[in-house]
């Protein structure tokens, strides 16, 4: 296979953390040839400073132009939400693999647009994946296999939360994730669906039907011309009901003081339950039931072993990774699916149901937390 030219469009936060990944993944794993050709922004000398820093031969300013180019095969969409379908939709349809930041769209129309152009351009060979980066940390990854095993048993109950802290201050200023607009939701997309997604991942089951509620904790913000109302949630809750009969409970918010990004996942099950929390990434706590009683408890695996998902190109065991190598594994995964012609996942399907669930999840909250079937 010749070596595929990349273009990541986007170069705050994400996409910083996507071009990081991009620099490293094929010094660390087998991945097919690839070429970090052009990083796309609107801001022209931004863009251009943005690119030389993250490796990238050329910056741009027109996501269209790179579309038209024949050295492009891959599109890494890390720009906002309301950008997402458009941008997809047509580097779909010009042929080019696309990989897009969470949540896939800001809406169920959207999402249901980019699942069509991905089925379509799927057929011709064409792949497409939604950035649920978490997928891709190793304890989690691993936490999906034991279930799997059935080392849990029957799953029974999961609690699944996300705080951050970054809206707890009222004068925090408002920006493009704070009206509905160019966000679609606040906590509920930004962060809820990452809950959601790795407790289907994990489980291997979907969502039933859910009830929820969202809560706007400052209604107003300052913006450049003054107060803005607030047009989105600061917080969600939510009860699933899962297909296998599992109840999860989903708990998110950006205005929780304190918190600056604590995901954490909690697995109980018939057999054994497992605990996970992003702020010590390397560990899988495991309660084996199975053990002799006098045995049990919490245990903590250090999942730093090269038998644990993604780790084996890494380092000796305890030399443990971060945040950011999510990222790297799932470049990788991406470009395995691609150099195989194999469908990968997250596919836009799986992150249009995910959509379903939230927008469900703000169906309930509006109509004071009645459930809602999907
Ligand atoms: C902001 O809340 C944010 O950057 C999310 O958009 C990311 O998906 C999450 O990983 C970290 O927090």
């Amino acid at each position: 296979m010749d070596a595929l030219g990349v273009a990541v469009i986007g170069y705050a936060f994400m996409g910083k953390a996507h071009s990081a990944a991009w620099r490293n993944v094929g010094a660390v794993f087998d991945v097919p040839r690839y070429e970090q050709k052009v990083l796309v922004g609107r801001d022209a000398t931004a863009t251009a400073a943005a690119a030389e820093r993250y490796g990238w031969a050329e910056s741009e300013t027109d996501w269209r132009r790179v579309l038209e180019r024949d050295d492009i095969q891959v599109v890494d969409i890390c720009t906002p939400g309301w950008t997402h379908a458009e941008i997809a939709i047509a580097a779909l349809a010009a042929g080019k693999h696309v990989l897009v930041e969470k949540p896939l769209a800001n809406s169920v129309t959207e999402a249901r647009n980019m699942v069509e152009a991905a089925a379509r351009a799927e057929s011709r060979g064409v792949f497409s994946m939604v950035g649920y980066n978490y997928r891709r940390v190793p304890a989690l990854a691993l936490a999906r296999e034991l279930v799997a095993a059935g080392r849990l048993g029957t799953i029974r109950q999961v609690k699944g939360s996300y705080l951050q802290d970054w809206l707890a201050d009222e004068n925090a200023g408002m920006s493009w994730r704070l009206r509905k607009e160019t966000a679609g939701s606040g906590a509920l997309g930004d962060i809820a669906s990452h809950v959601v997604d790795l407790i289907q991942f994990v489980l291997g089951e979907k969502v039933r039907s859910v009830s929820g509620r969202l809560q706007t904790f400052v209604p107003s913000r300052p913006g450049p011309d003054g107060l803005e109302p607030v047009t989105v949630d600061d917080a969600a809750w939510a009860t699933l009901d899962l297909e296998s009969g599992a109840l999860a409970s989903v708990e998110v918010s950006r205005a929780a003081t304190g918190r600056k990004n604590a995901l954490q996942l909690e697995i109980y099950g018939s057999r054994g339950a497992l605990r996970f929390d992003l702020e010590r990434l390397n560990e899988l706590e495991f309660f084996d039931s199975d053990l002799p009683l006098g045995e049990q408890g919490f245990r903590k695996i250090l999942v730093t072993e090269a038998s644990h998902p993604y780790l084996d190109a890494w380092w000796p065991p305890g030399h443990v990774i971060g945040w950011e190598h999510s990222f790297s594994h799932q470049i990788r995964d991406f470009l395995l699916c691609i150099e195989a012609g194999r469908p990968p996942s997250p596919s836009f399907a799986e992150g249009l149901q995910v959509q379903t669930v939230l927008d469900a999840i703000s169906r309930s909250s509006a109509a004071q937390g009645t459930r809602q079937p999907l």
